[in-house]
């Protein structure tokens, strides 16, 4: 069996207690792999490595330098590629060419980009006037900030921690990163490409375990963490933000949502419904960005539903690796549990099954697996739970509406303000919706298109700050200024 290590100041080790915990394949409930978990003390050699590595040769190289190391690790990612994809189809059960097209390569590029980012980004700098007529001259720094908590989620485990780990190291940070305890695999990974293109020992450094009373809890509440950043559920993020608070350390969230589509009856009705199937049910649903309330304009509402619910039905279970299937399973039995348990609440409270609502038949071996079909509603009030909490699996529910005001608000009446997707071939009308839906980012007929370079993150309760761009940089640096009187 595979014993899956903690990596500390370079090196792969155990826990000194030598407790391990399983990881299990969402395909078949298979153990795959002991996990070493990290207790108190691996906790506190890895932030002790990473404050230690601050001060040694890592705090020492020009930015060139860490730009260029850093460009290594994106080349190493792509070289080991398939490493990665293998990996992330084994903790995920996400299909190959997800992790192909989409999961693995932007790991790459997150290190690449803000490694451009960094390279590229201009000091300010202010002239200002003095009594005596000599004037003086201000102008900022950026430095680290030091050593980073990152504490990652399990649904697309690389492509979010690299997200994090990219512009923290770019900038001349240290991290410490808590995998998900579902998805130790890739992060563990990188340990090795760390070493092999020369990153510095404790600059990168992993730590598994739980959250409460366990690595997580350990990591957030540990001294000498200067920051914090998080991508996981808004709860959690609350416990994380009271441990922060030790020691005012600044904390960076992305967090839950519960995300509205727009879809007006003179859209591409090809396209809105491509995306919105997308939206809904990539990952088996398992994307904070995800559609879970679809809310169509009238007249095209009846053909709206029958056209997802035909792609939905269209979808193929099976493995990551079968050519013949396209769709995985959930990430665990207890993500199964609770949204098993929202598609029995959504029946007690009246919906429409328009489709699924149930497990799909699966032979064998894969019988014992995480799957569920993927599920459309109609009929629900916006009351109703479903529509309103994050259910956070391939489900959504589908109402009709009649004007802009109407669609706003029922968009906008949510605790969560992630992401919105808007469809129509009205462009002006698409820009005045987007002013006015609160959430922190909109696409406009697309979906999930990214560019790294600008401002990501959640408005409400979907999240603290913004990364992306030199927007990572306000976080991952601290400014400080110089003012010289000439
Ligand atoms: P989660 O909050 O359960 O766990 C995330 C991480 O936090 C895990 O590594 C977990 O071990 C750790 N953790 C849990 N409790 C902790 C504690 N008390 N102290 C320290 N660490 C703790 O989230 P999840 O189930 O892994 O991921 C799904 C959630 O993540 C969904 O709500 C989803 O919307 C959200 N998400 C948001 C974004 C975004 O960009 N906004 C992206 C992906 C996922
Ligand atoms: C959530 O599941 C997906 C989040 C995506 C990003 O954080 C990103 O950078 O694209």
């Amino acid at each position: 069996m595979q014993l899956i290590r903690n990596f500390i100041n370079g090196e792969f080790v155990d826990a000194a207690e030598g407790k391990t915990f399983e990881k299990r394949s969402p395909l078949d409930n298979r153990i795959i792999a002991r996990v070493s978990e990290a207790g108190r003390a691996e906790v506190d050699a890895a932030v002790q490595a990473a404050h230690a590595a601050l001060k040694g040769e890592w705090g020492a190289l020009s930015t060139d330098q860490r730009v260029d190391l850093l460009y290594g690790v994106a080349n190493e990612i792509t070289r080991r590629f398939d490493d990665f994809v293998a990996a992330e189809m084994a903790d995920t059960g996400q299909p190959h060419h997800v992790m192909t097209s989409a999961f693995i390569p932007r790991g790459a590029a997150n290190f690449k980009v803000f490694a451009d980012v960094v390279k590229n980004v201009p000091s300010e700098s202010f002239q200002m006037a003095t009594p005596d007529g000599r004037g003086a001259l201000n102008y900022a720094i950026r430095l680290p900030k030091g050593v980073i908590g990152v504490i990652a989620p399990w649904n697309a485990p690389f492509m979010l921690m690299t997200w994090k780990v990219g512009p923290a190291l770019a900038c001349g940070n240290t991290v410490v990163v808590k995998p998900s305890e579902e998805t130790p695999l890739t992060t563990t990974l990188l340990g090795e490409v760390m070493n092999k293109v020369g990153i510095p020992k404790g600059v990168y450094n992993v730590i598994h375990g739980f959250g409460p009373d366990s690595a997580g809890e350990f990591l957030t509440h540990h001294p000498k963490v200067d920051a914090i950043t998080f991508t996981g559920e808004t709860r959690t993020g609350a416990a994380i933000m009271k441990a922060a608070s030790e020691g005012m350390r600044d904390v960076s969230f992305e967090l839950g949502g519960k995300n509205a589509a727009i879809v007006f009856a003179d859209a591409d009705f090809d396209a809105a419904v491509d995306g919105i199937f997308r939206s809904a049910f990539l990952n088996s649903g398992q994307v904070c960005l995800g559609t879970e309330r679809v809310y169509v304009e009238r007249p095209i509402f009846d053909k709206f539903v029958q056209a997802l619910k035909a792609k939905a039905e269209a979808v193929k279970f099976g493995r990551p690796d079968d050519h013949n299937a396209n769709y995985g399973p959930l990430i665990s039995a207890e993500h199964k549990r609770k949204v098993l348990s929202y598609y029995a609440k959504a029946v007690e409270e009246g919906a429409t099954v328009v489709t699924g609502g149930g497990v799909p038949q699966m032979a064998g071996e894969l019988a014992e697996g995480h799957w569920v079909q993927p599920t459309i509603w109609t009929g629900l009030p916006e009351t109703a739970a479903v529509v309103r909490e994050e259910i956070f699996g391939p489900c959504c529910h589908i109402s009709p509406f009649d004007s802009d005001d109407e669609v706003i608000n029922k968009a906008n009446a949510n605790d969560y303000g992630l992401a919105t997707t808007i469809w129509t071939t009205n462009l002006a009308r698409a820009h005045r919706v987007a002013a006015r839906v609160e959430v922190g980012i909109t696409w406009i007929n697309s979906w999930f298109l990214r560019d790294l370079r600008t401002a990501f993150g959640g408005s409400k309760q979907s999240g603290i700050g913004r990364e992306g761009g030199v927007h990572s940089l306000e976080f991952y640096t601290e400014t400080r200024n110089i003012c010289v009187k000439l």
